[in-house]
């Protein structure tokens, strides 16, 4: 079975809601493991990520581990960043065993083709200055910059803080229509021999035709299962 999560947000709220997610993420890791061929982590496990090149953020010990273990019985995990956890270095590779990916991919998954994207940063075609924004976010050179010249404790209390207010701004939506560009993308992708596109980042579990939101963990569990017949199916708990 291959599976597919997004948008846990670990470290997000006051500490009691940390742990509780993070128990709740452990507990579901756990029981996919027996099953598991491939985990895809979609984007935003992180509330906020920023990795030095010998420090990385506090926490998470529990999920981390539970990976390593994963990773270690020969289970294939990838990640594919999203807007929250972005600047991630070699870390969660060398230590977690974890094949990372900063771009939408698309992967041949049971003879299926399928695109995995986060589902931030899709529209920015004929947008210069969210190109910029981007390729700021996103430039590697400029983390590495920023690494050299600002305290840890600085930017991870600033990028805590910013993820807070960013998350809230985004929080709680429950109106359709928030897919739609996202359905747009879909409609409108080039490479039509894309057979299912699989997104985050919208916090909404939701599916149609051929595309999979796999919504969020704020109270509950939310996942898609592919199995061996190519049928993806949507969970939440
Ligand atoms: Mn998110």
């Amino acid at each position: 079975m291959i599976y597919f999560a997004s948008d846990i947000h670990l470290g997000s709220g006051d500490r009691q809601t940390q742990r509780a997610t993070e128990q709740r993420f452990v507990k579901w890791l756990k029981s996919i493991e027996p099953t598991a061929e491939v985990l895809f982590l979609v984007g935003d496990i992180f509330d906020f990520w920023f990795e030095y090149n010998r420090v990385v953020p506090k926490g998470f010990v529990r999920t981390l581990a539970q990976l390593a273990h994963m990773t270690d019985s020969g289970i294939r995990v990838v990640m594919i960043t999203g807007n929250h956890d972005m600047w991630v270095g070699d870390y969660l590779t060398t230590e977690c065993g974890i094949e990372l990916y900063t771009k939408p991919q698309i992967f041949t998954l049971v003879g299926k083709k399928i695109l995995v994207s986060h589902g931030d940063n899709t529209n920015i075609k004929g947008q210069p200055l969210l190109k910029l924004i981007n390729a700021i976010f996103r430039s590697k050179t400029l983390r590495v910059f920023f690494s050299w010249i600002i305290h840890p404790d600085l930017f991870l209390s600033f990028g805590q803080w910013w993820s807070g207010s960013s998350r809230k701004a985004h929080k709680m939506q429950t109106d359709l229509r928030y897919l739609n560009p996202l359905i747009e993308y879909a409609k409108g992708y080039e490479d039509k021999s894309v057979e299912h596109f699989i997104f985050g980042h919208i916090h909404i579990p939701h599916q149609c035709e051929k595309i999979t939101f796999l919504g969020n963990w704020a109270d509950g569990c939310s996942w898609a299962e592919l199995d061996s017949n190519g049928s993806i199916e949507l969970k939440t708990t």
